[in-house]
């Protein structure tokens, strides 16, 4: 068990991936995980919504950078660019359902635009893979359901 959970943090938004100070969703994860002593932030990007940069970005943090989780926001949702479930799904080993339903039934008890978000998790190799929706309302809470059970997970996983 490593004391130390390295974390990448991935904003999918095509708003963002042209003028990455626009993002906020981002640093507001950023800020989120600096309340948990054990997470290092190794790497952040900014990309925008398109499957196969998702899944080159995706594929390589969870395989060269050793990571325990990576948390992407963005890109869940209906929009005609939103693709970040199918790019991400089949680069998984193995689904994380309890996660995912966790987020959704915690969810859709604040707002019932979650069930808008077709999120998914998982892992890859010895990585954590959770997909947030894009906003940094839903990122926050989101964030905020798994908070407690994610240190464990990682622990598991790795
Ligand atoms: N989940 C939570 N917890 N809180 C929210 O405010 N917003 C929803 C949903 N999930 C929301 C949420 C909305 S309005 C949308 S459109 C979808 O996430 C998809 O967001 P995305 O396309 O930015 O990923
Ligand atoms: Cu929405």
């Amino acid at each position: 068990m490593a004391s130390t959970l390295r974390v990448g943090v991935l904003t999918i938004s095509d708003t963002a991936s042209v003028d990455p100070a626009s993002d906020t969703s981002g640093p507001a994860l950023c800020k989120l995980l600096g309340t948990e002593p054990r997470y290092k932030v190794e790497v952040t990007a900014c990309i925008p919504d398109d499957f196969k940069a998702i899944q080159k970005t995706v594929t390589a943090w969870c395989d060269d950078l050793d990571l325990n989780v990576v948390l992407t926001t963005g890109g869940t949702g209906f929009g005609v660019r939103d693709c970040t479930p199918e790019a991400v799904m089949p680069l998984l080993d193995r689904q994380t359902p309890g996660i995912t339903h966790m987020i959704f039934a915690k969810s859709v008890q604040i707002t019932p635009f979650a069930a808008l978000s077709r999120a998914v998790t998982g892992i890859r190799g010895q990585t954590l893979v959770l997909t947030f929706p894009g906003s940094p309302k839903a990122v926050k809470e989101n964030y905020e359901i798994v908070s407690k059970l994610l240190p464990h997970a990682c622990d598991l996983a790795s």
